[in-house]
């Protein structure tokens, strides 16, 4: 099956990151950054910046591809191929969205046990400002079965 490529994007501005609360779909209940699926016709930084507009209401003015992360299910469902944008500067602020309730969170209060439970291993790299490309295999519980990531130059 073919990949599908999406975005995410977390904003960072020190000691705060903006998480959203996902409201529906995939992730539902979970935190996590802004983004969906690329569409047809926009590049991949064109479509982080629209979902993080739809999704928030912010302007992104200022970003840096740090990762890119293969997710994939045990089963051979939906492949998804996700690239994570730290963004650095932005104008408005983040509003409700019928998608994500947003919220800033201090870096030494990150909900780690309310998102999905990759983001532990990249998050940290990701708020050193590394990048690193990996996978992540999960069961359809959602578990991690399966993984490796790298600290590595993605541009
Ligand atoms: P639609 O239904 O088109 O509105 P869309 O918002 O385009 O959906 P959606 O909601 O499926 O896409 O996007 C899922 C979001 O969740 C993307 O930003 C990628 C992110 N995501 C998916 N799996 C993840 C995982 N294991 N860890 C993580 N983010 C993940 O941190």
């Amino acid at each position: 099956m073919k990949k599908k490529i999406l975005t995410l994007c977390i904003i960072h501005q020190h000691p705060k990151i903006l998480l959203g609360m996902k409201k529906r779909g995939h992730g539902e209940g979970k935190w996590n950054g802004f983004g969906g699926k690329v569409e047809k016709g926009e590049t991949i930084k064109q479509g982080a910046i629209r979902e993080m507009k739809e999704e928030s209401g912010v302007e992104i003015r200022k970003m840096n591809k740090l990762g890119i992360l293969e997710f994939a299910y045990q089963d051979g469902s939906g492949n998804m191929e996700v690239h994570i944008f730290y963004v650095k500067e932005f104008r408005g602020s983040p509003t409700e969205s019928e998608e994500m309730k947003p919220k800033w969170f201090h870096i030494d209060e990150i909900p780690y046990n309310q998102m999905w439970p990759d983001d532990k291993y990249w998050l940290p790299m990701f708020l050193d400002e590394k990048s690193f490309k990996g996978k992540f295999i999960f069961s359809k519980f959602n578990e991690i079965v399966d993984y490796y990531i790298n600290e590595n130059n993605i541009n």
